[in-house]
């Protein structure tokens, strides 16, 4: 029997696309909050899709999650993930200030992509375990970029995987949060 749009087995389906410069650790956060492992390689290369079913303030959810890969620029499967997703987690490394600037930039093809929405984002900084020594961009930086966008910011330890799990419920919490807004929107109008 078909089943309603977003839904499987009966769970909300959320899409999540995992979007960030290349070696900051969007596999590693996946594969950490998915399986629970740490790998130190990851094919830079391999875009892959994972299933992660959780329960987020007693409510379950089965997390589809598109870890990307490639490059900044525009591409026909960019723009593809950009519309299909739900909910988008920008992540950059504490340890790389470049890659801070790269957050913005995808938070700017988003904004083209999806430009009368208002799309569910999280800033993760990673590489938290790094940063006492290899720190490049500060917290309240981290923080002043979030309050920017208008959307929660965490860092978050994939090795260790501190924070992972709050990224990715905080994500869920901010789709959620979003839908709600949007319903009782349209309720008033
Ligand atoms: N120390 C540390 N290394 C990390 C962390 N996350 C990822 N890495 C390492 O950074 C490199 C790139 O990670 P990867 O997940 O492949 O990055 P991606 O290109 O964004 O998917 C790998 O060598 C990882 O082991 C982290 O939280 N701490
Ligand atoms: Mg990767």
């Amino acid at each position: 029997m078909a089943e309603a749009a977003g839904t499987s087995r009966g769970l909300r389906v959320y899409k999540i696309v995992v979007l960030g410069d290349g070696g900051v650790g969007k596999s590693a956060v996946t594969l950490q909050f998915v399986s629970h492992s740490f790998l130190d390689y990851h094919d830079p290369t391999i875009e892959d899709s994972y299933q992660q079913q959780a329960v987020i303030d007693g409510e379950p959810a089965l997390l589809d999650i598109l870890d990307t890969a490639g490059q900044v620029e525009f591409t026909a499967m960019r723009e593809q993930y950009m519309r299909c997703g739900e909910g988008f987690m920008l992540c950059y490394s504490v340890t790389d200030r470049r890659s801070f600037r790269a957050a913005g930039e995808y938070k700017r093809l988003l904004a083209q992509a999806r430009p009368t929405e208002r799309l569910p984002l999280v800033l993760v900084g990673n590489k938290l375990d790094l940063a006492p020594r290899f720190r490049q961009v500060t917290t309240e930086e981290g923080k002043s970029l979030a309050t920017q966008l208008g959307c929660p910011f965490f860092e978050t330890s994939a090795a260790l995987r501190h924070f992972v799990d709050d990224a990715f419920h905080g994500l869920v919490r901010e789709i959620r949060r979003l839908e709600r807004q949007r319903q009782v929107t349209i309720f008033h109008f």
